[in-house]
This record gives structure tokens, C-alpha cells and sequence, in this order.
């Protein structure tokens, strides 16, 4: 008899397929990469890392046939190694980087092993702060991170940028060991110049950014590229805009050599330090299915079509936005200049981030409640909604159908001020939402 699993995933599939994904850091993957994150790979345990003899200069063919000597704790890695560089081949190539460990579980794994790699316990970290859209690894107090380092935080300023007067000031006062630049929730391009100049005045200092959100955009060139502006490190998640299995990635810059001895603690060193600190130093065995899909993900995001796909990602968000502003809804920053958007419902319509989130469930469109800078309502009743394009760009949404959209958002948020509303108003945009969903279903991708 079949798992009753398998039904939950059927009924997730109809889901998927009948509605609309707004959450600004889902996605949906190709069938190439749910194949391989479904393959016998997950078989194997292969602790420790593949040669990186001919590191960006050997061809695919050379990878995929030369055998590899290797730095594993485990037999049998002739296809596991080859498959492992290719990965790490691709992702250096696709962000211009020295190295890439590709074997972080998820983002807060790739954050905490960079923070390992650097730091030791009490060093201080600079960064963004929840509120002001950065992510909970950045220092939030929940956090394992925030119990080991000392995170020291800045904001953004009332127009949604980074105060970088703030950043500056902070920096030279503190002189922390890394200054991170990344988010959750940020609708502007960040000035890496000006912040690699920044920490280029402090001896030791890391440049970090955690580019979770945006790696697809800067894999497709709409979005600039903190490796190429003086920063060191990159981490990301592998399944937002780029568009692969769910998993985590750190790129950096400096010399890469094997990853048995420990290297002197110098920024050059980074990539190794990197490689030691993810592999013995916070995580066991690699997943070489996940690592099998993020190659296969990041070799799609190396093909022109992909380039496309970030700049419609990104024309498709202002689009939204613009329409948003129309039917009155103020959008934190103004709008956006990257794919996500930041809704302040609660002055737009009355009502909370959490109430708004469930009324748009009933009709299929799916985003989630988010808090606003200086939120009263807490993580629980925030006032305010974040949404995004990666993953109605994937399904082939364009620009008239973001028009749509906001015509849905808004009808949606006059039916959730008033409590009493018939369930028959929210079955008519449901039944519209449906029938353009499954307009939008492509083979592979996402297909009832
Ligand atoms: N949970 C992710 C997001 O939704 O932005 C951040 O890791």
C-alpha cells in the first residue's frame, strides 16, 4: 500500500498548481533538478571534500572523467567527487569566485560556518537588524549565533536604504572582526563599493554578504555582484531566485589549497578556513543528492535564458509595485528595485499583516506577514506583508498579469476589513485565481 505521504504530496502538488506563490523566497525548480534531488545519491556518505586540483581551469569533460584524488573519509567516490566539483566549478564561474563550498546544508549553516571561520566567541559582528529587514543569523538574540558572537547592529534609514552614515560610524567605533551586509527583507541595491571602503579601514575585517535573497539576480546580472566590489565571503541559499534545491553556498575570493592542514588565519586563507569550518568544524556528512541538484541548478542558471528570467523577475516586481501604489497600498521604501515587495497594510487598509496573509490563503495567492520598522504587533500581528516575483516569473507571469494581481491584493484587502464578509466574495477571486494559475503550468516545472 502506498504511503499516505505520497497523498499529502499529490494534495501540496494541486496546491501549488491551483494557486500562486508570492513568498519572495520560494521558487519552483526544473524537473532536471527534482531528479536529481531525488536520486540514489542520497545513498551515500562522503565526508570531506573532492580535489581541488584545476580549480576554473578544467572543462566539464576533464571533470566528469579524470579521477580525482580526493579528501574523504569514505570509499567509493569516484562519481561523488566529480559530480561535487562540478558544482563547485559552476558556482565559481556563474558568481566570478575563487571558491565555493557547496555543501552547507541550508543559509543559516553557510552564515554560522563563515562566523566559525573568522571569529572567535565574543568577537563582534556588524550587521543589519531584524527589524530593519536583516535576517535572524545576523544577530537576532534567539539565536545560537547571537549567544557566541557579539553582534552589533545598524538600520536603514525612513526612504527603506541602508544608513551607511550609521554602518560607518559603528564600524570605525567597534572595529568588528566582519561587517555583513545582507537581509530578509530590503528593496534596495546595496553600495558594496562604499562599504568595502568602509571596512578596508580596519585591520582584519571581513566583508560578508549574505545574498540569500538576491544570488539569482546577481547569477542573471541584474543586480551587482559584492566578489567583484572588495567583498570576501557571499553566502546564499541555493532555492530562492537561483532556483535550485533547498541548501545553502559560501563563494569567496583568496587562495585555495587543501583543506587537510590549517591555514594561518589570513584573509587569503579564507576559502580554506571556510572549508574547514563547514567540514569538520559545524556540519558531517554532505547531502550529494541536494549538492547533485544545486550543479544541475547552477548549470541552468549559466544559460542566457536565465538572464531573462532575473530581469523579468525584477521588471515583474516593479510592475507590481507601481500597480500596488494605485489602489493605495504603501509599500515600505516607495517600491523596489529588486524582487521583493514590503506591503504597510495595516496603515493601507486597517488591518494586520497575519489577518491579510490568511484572507489571501482563502483565494490561493500565498505570501507571508512580515514586521515593519518599529513594529508594535510583534513577529506574531505584524503590520505589514511581504511578497515577491521569483516564483510567478518561473510559472511564465508577465506584466499584464501583475496588473491583475494587484487588482486581486486589493479586493482582497476590502473583504478582510470587514469580518462579517460571505464566504461566496472570496470564492469568486478564488475561482479567478485558478483558472490563470492553470494557465500557468509548465511541463517540468509545475504540472497537475
Ligand atoms: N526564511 C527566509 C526568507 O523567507 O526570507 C530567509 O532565510
Amino acid at each position: 500500500m502506498k504511503d499516505i505521504v505520497f497523498k499529502l504530496i499529490e494534495q501540496e502538488k494541486k496546491r501549488q498548481c491551483e494557486g500562486l506563490e508570492l513568498i519572495p523566497s520560494e521558487n519552483y525548480v526544473s524537473s532536471a533538478v527534482l531528479q536529481a534531488m531525488g536520486s540514489i545519491l542520497t545513498n551515500k556518505y562522503s565526508e570531506g571534500y573532492p580535489s581541488f586540483d584545476g580549480i576554473n581551469e578544467w572543462n566539464e569533460t576533464e571533470i566528469a572523467e579524470r579521477v580525482l584524488p580526493n579528501y574523504r573519509y569514505y570509499g567509493g567516490q569516484v562519481n561523488i567527487d566529480r559530480i561535487e566539483r562540478l558544482a563547485i566549478d559552476r558556482a565559481c564561474r556563474l558568481f566570478h569566485a575563487d571558491h565555493a563550498n557547496v555543501q552547507p546544508h541550508s543559509g543559516v549553516n553557510a552564515n554560522e560556518a563563515v562566523y566559525f571561520a573568522w571569529c572567535k566567541p565574543g568577537d563582534k559582528i556588524l550587521a543589519m537588524s531584524l527589524p530593519a529587514g536583516g535576517h535572524l543569523t545576523h544577530g537576532a538574540p534567539v539565536t545560537r549565533s547571537a549567544k557566541i558572537y557579539n553582534f552589533i547592529s545598524y538600520g536603514v534609514t525612513p526612504e527603506g536604504d541602508i544608513d551607511y552614515d550609521e554602518l560607518e560610524k559603528k564600524a570605525l567605533a567597534e572595529k568588528p572582526k566582519i561587517i555583513l551586509v545582507g537581509y530578509s527583507a530590503f528593496m534596495k541595491i546595496p553600495d558594496f563599493k562604499r562599504v568595502a571602503k568602509i571596512g578596508a579601514k580596519i585591520p582584519g575585517c571581513l566583508l560578508m554578504a549574505d545574498m540569500a535573497h538576491v544570488t539569482g539576480l546577481i547569477a542573471g546580472g541584474v543586480h551587482p555582484n559584492p566578489l567583484e566590489y572588495g567583498f570576501h565571503v557571499m553566502t546564499s541559499t541555493t532555492h530562492k531566485t537561483l532556483r535550485g534545491p533547498r541548501g545553502g553556498l559560501i563563494l569567496s575570493r583568496g587562495k585555495v589549497s587543501s583543506p587537510l592542514k590549517k591555514p594561518e588565519h589570513t584573509l587569503e586563507n579564507i576559502p580554506t578556513l571556510i572549508d574547514r569550518a563547514v567540514f569538520p568544524g559545524t556540519q558531517g556528512g554532505p547531502l550529494e543528492h541536494v549538492i547533485a541538484a544545486k550543479a544541475v541548478a547552477f548549470g541552468e542558471a549559466l544559460q542566457p535564458e536565465f538572464t531573462e528570467y532575473a530581469h523579468s523577475v525584477v521588471k515583474n516586481a516593479k510592475v507590481l509595485a507601481d500597480a500596488l501604489l494605485k489602489h493605495d497600498f504603501k509599500l515600505q521604501g516607495g517600491g523596489t528595485d529588486n524582487h521583493l515587495v514590503l506591503i504597510d497594510i495595516k496603515s493601507s487598509f486597517g488591518i494586520d499583516g497575519k489577518t491579510y496573509e490568511t484572507a489571501l490563503d482563502r483565494v490561493g495567492l500565498t505570501l507571508n506577514a512580515n514586521a515593519l520598522l518599529s513594529d508594535k504587533g510583534g513577529a506574531f500581528r505584524p503590520s505589514g506583508v511581504r511578497l515577491g516575483t521569483p516564483a510567478i516569473t518561473t510559472r511564465g507571469l508577465g506584466t499584464k498579469e501583475m496588473v491583475i494581481l494587484a487588482d486581486w491584493l486589493h479586493r482582497v484587502a476590502l473583504l478582510a476589513k470587514n469580518p462579517g464578509t460571505p464566504d461566496s466574495d472570496y470564492d469568486q477571486i478564488r475561482s479567478e485565481v485558478r483558472e490563470l494559475s492553470l494557465k500557468f503550468t509548465k511541463q517540468g516545472i509545475i504540472k497537475l
